[in-house]
Formats: structure tokens, C-alpha cells, sequence
């Protein structure tokens, strides 16, 4: 089975070169052929409104396909209506459909396609806009094959006020066309790595190398998923989906992920249950639907046993998982640890369907509609294209996304 990652804007590349990196160390990844062929290229395509940073990954990571890096001459100014519609002039208004043939071609070489990872921020011009744009393209092209979506909340404060506007309208794009959605909060990256740090001080890359581990949590093979003779089949991120998104409605994924030597899997359990924001901020609990509970580093086989002497129930309490649900959680495991530099250590990554996105998405919608009411900004997304249907019915399929949830764990 082979799956296509595909990076969007500065965001969506740049962690994603941190992101390949992680896989391309990997052993059983190079084996799997999943995310790389036979030749040893990645099976990426890399897409930017502007050459610098989708540059600075050509030369970085050689196993990237020359053809699969599409770029145009200037970012998309944080506007989600220019990512969306594109510049008029001639030359520069053909990224969807050269992203979209180059994805085709690599879809083409893959033996057994089952989908694409996207990634892209929420709220960049290119991340967002093309981002959307592309999201619906590939599922009308490919309607029967997975689509999962990475995607990268802002920071709460210090960035543009656009921002609003183009989350609710990417929110809405990916609830329509993906069939799931990773959704990170760079607030909730930051605030872990400065937790560990003593200065406080805390890179970009810092935070994407993190960001990085939390997928390779979920995506780099297990030993439960794979065939019992042979290597893997690199299922894991459509196995997540089956387990965590079988209702259309409510498909964002939250993760956890925690990594430590020399510990025991009872204190690490404990250790990413701590990490857990269990209530909104009226005091609130959250709850779950369905997760998947992932050890990596399980060289003596004790995850599972540990997670049924009562740690799979202290999880299910921690997530308050509804109580409609007979089977919320599954595990996996992987004697295998996440590589990363000189960093070799045992993780837990806790993938879940979560209601705490109510709230990020009560959030958007609240500014969203404050900035609308006051027509703040509008005239920049009427140049571009968008119309006032387009942002009625984003305010109209974000309200569903809470109600369903809201009712899906009460
Ligand atoms: N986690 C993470 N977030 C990033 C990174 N670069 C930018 N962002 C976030 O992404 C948002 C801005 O999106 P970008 O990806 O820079 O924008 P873009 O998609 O290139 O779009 P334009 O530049 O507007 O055309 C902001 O919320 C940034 O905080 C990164 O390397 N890692
Ligand atoms: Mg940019």
C-alpha cells in the first residue's frame, strides 16, 4: 500500500521536511516502499506560492523528486480567497493544476494507492486557500481513496488578524472533502517545549520537530498492523481513520504524544495523561469518541499487557469516552522506537476523536463573526473572489461541527 504526502505553503513544508526526515531514517519504512520508492525517492510533492522555503527543501532533502517541488513567484499576503482563487495573471495561475498532475503522476507509480497526507496551515494565504482548493480537487478525482489532513493552528497571539477568516473558511473546506483531520495547535507544541526548557526559548524548528514526532507517533508502522510475515503495508494512517472518524460529522483528531527514556510504560501512560486538557474553560469536561493508543520502543512486549491491567481503563477515564461506544480504544504497538538525531526514546502517542475541539472551534467562529459583523477586512476576500455565500456557509458548517460534537458526547 502506498501513500502520497503532499505540502502546502510554508507551513505544510516545513514541517514536513521534518516530518520525511523522520521517515526517511527509518529502516522499515525505506523497506515498506509506503512513503518511498524503489529508487529511494520520496513519494511527496511539495507546493509553494513563492520559491524561498519550498528552496531551502530542495536542498536539504535530495530525496525529494525534482518534478514534485511547484512553485509560483509571490505568497498569498495570509489571504485565504488568493490561495483559494489564484492570481489572474497567465503564469501564475496554474499551481492547482500543476500540483494536481504532479500528484497524478506520483499517484500513477504507486503499486497499490490507498491515499494522500496533506499538510498545511490553517490560516497562511497558500496553506489555507490552495490548501482548501486542492482538498476538493483530490476528492473529486480520487473519491474513492483515503484523504487526511494534517493541519497547523496558529499561535493565539502576535500573528495576523486574517487569521480568523481563513481558519473558519479552511475548517469548512476540509469538513466538507477530507476524511479526517489532524488538527495540532502550535499554542499546545509551544507550551510543552517550554515547559522542558530552562530559557524558555524555543525555535521554529524546535516546534516542528516535536510536531514531527507526534505524527510519526501515529504514522511510522507498528508491529500489531503488519502482515505476520513481511513488512509492513504502511496501513496505519488509514487504519486510524476506520478507528477514529467512522462518522462523517466529527473527524478531528487530537494527539498526544509523550517520549522518555528509562521509564516505565505505567509512568509514561501517567506522564501523557498529565499533558491531557480535560475541561473547557467553564470547568467543562471534554469527552471522546473513539481513540488509539500507540507504544513505540515495546521491545519486551509489556505495552498491551500493561494497558489491560487497568491503564487502557485509566486512558478511557482520562478521555472520558462515551459511554455509547463498547470499543473506544484501540492499541498498538512497535518494538521499533522513533529515531530522531541522537534522541532514542520509548513514546506513547494517544491519537483521539476528542471534543475539545468545540472549543478551538467556537473560538474561530466567535472572531470570525465579530471581524464579519463589522465587515473588518472583507473587501481584501471580495477582490480576490469569495462571496458572501462562501462565508455563510463556513459560519453554517462550523455551527454543525459543534452541535454534532456537542450531541455525539452528551
Ligand atoms: N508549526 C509551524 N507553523 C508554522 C510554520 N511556518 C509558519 N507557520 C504558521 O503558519 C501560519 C502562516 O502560514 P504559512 O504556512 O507561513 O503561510 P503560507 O501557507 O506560506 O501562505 P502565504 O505566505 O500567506 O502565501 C502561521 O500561523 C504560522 O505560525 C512552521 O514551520 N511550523
Ligand atoms: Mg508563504
Amino acid at each position: 500500500m502506498s501513500t502520497v504526502t503532499l505540502h502546502v505553503g510554508q507551513c505544510g513544508n516545513q514541517v514536513g521536511k521534518s516530518f520525511l526526515k523522520n521517515l526517511i531514517d527509518t529502516e522499515e519504512v525505506k523497506e515498506s516502499l509506503t512513503y518511498i520508492d524503489n529508487s529511494g525517492k520520496l513519494r511527496s510533492v511539495h507546493v509553494d506560492s513563492e520559491p524561498k522555503v519550498v528552496h531551502k527543501l530542495r536542498k536539504s532533502l535530495s530525496q525529494v523528486k525534482e518534478k514534485n517541488i511547484i512553485c509560483g513567484k509571490r505568497g498569498r499576503g495570509t489571504n485565504w480567497a488568493l490561495g483559494y482563487y489564484g492570481l489572474k495573471s497567465e503564469t501564475e495561475n496554474n499551481l492547482v493544476d500543476d500540483t494536481t498532475e504532479a500528484l497524478r503522476k506520483e499517484i500513477e507509480r504507486c503499486d497499490s494507492y490507498c491515499g494522500v497526507i496533506l499538510m498545511h496551515s490553517l490560516s497562511g494565504g497558500t496553506g489555507s486557500g490552495l490548501g482548501s482548493r486542492l482538498c476538493e480537487v483530490i476528492r473529486d478525482d480520487y473519491p474513492m481513496n483515503y484523504l487526511l489532513s494534517c493541519t497547523f493552528a496558529p499561535f493565539s497571539s502576535g500573528e495576523s488578524p486574517l487569521q480568523h477568516y481563513n481558519s473558519l473558511l479552511t475548517l469548512s473546506a476540509l469538513q466538507r472533502y477530507s476524511d479526517g483531520i489532524i488538527l495540532t495547535y502550535n499554542d499546545e507544541i509551544l507550551h510543552r517545549l517550554q515547559k522542558q526548557t530552562s530559557d524558555n526559548i524555543v525555535s521554529m524548528e524546535n516546534i516542528n520537530q516535536l510536531t514531527s514526532k507526534n505524527l510519526c507517533g501515529v504514522f511510522l508502522p507498528t508491529d500489531t498492523l503488519r502482515p505476520q510475515s513481511g513488512l509492513s503495508i504502511g496501513s496505519e494512517p488509514w487504519e486510524l481513520l476506520r478507528s477514529t472518524c467512522p462518522m462523517p460529522s466529527t473527524k478531528f483528531i487530537h494527539i498526544n504524544h509523550k517520549a522518555k527514556s528509562k521509564v516505565s510504560w505505567e509512568n509514561l501512560i501517567g506522564l501523557s495523561l498529565q499533558n491531557l486538557t480535560k475541561h473547557n474553560k467553564q470547568g467543562e469536561p471534554f469527552g471522546c469518541l473513539s481513540g488509539v493508543a500507540i507504544g513505540r520502543g515495546d521491545q519486551s512486549g509489556l505495552f498491551h499487557q500493561v494497558l489491560q491491567k487497568g491503564f487502557s481503563q485509566r486512558i478511557k477515564t482520562s478521555y472520558n469516552c462515551v459511554k455509547w461506544n463498547p470499543f473506544p480504544l484501540d492499541i498498538w504497538s512497535a518494538k521499533q522506537k522513533i529515531i530522531q538525531g541522537k534522541e532514542n526514546f520509548s513514546s506513547i502517542t494517544i491519537a483521539a476523536n476528542y471534543s475539545n475541539i468545540v472549543e478551538y472551534l467556537s473560538t474561530v467562529r466567535y472572531k470570525a463573526k465579530l471581524m464579519y459583523d463589522n465587515q473588518a477586512y472583507l473587501h481584501w476576500y471580495w477582490r480576490y473572489g469569495a462571496t458572501q455565500d462562501l462565508f455563510d456557509e463556513a459560519f453554517n458548517t462550523v455551527d454543525e461541527i459543534i452541535e454534532d460534537y456537542k450531541t455525539a458526547v452528551s
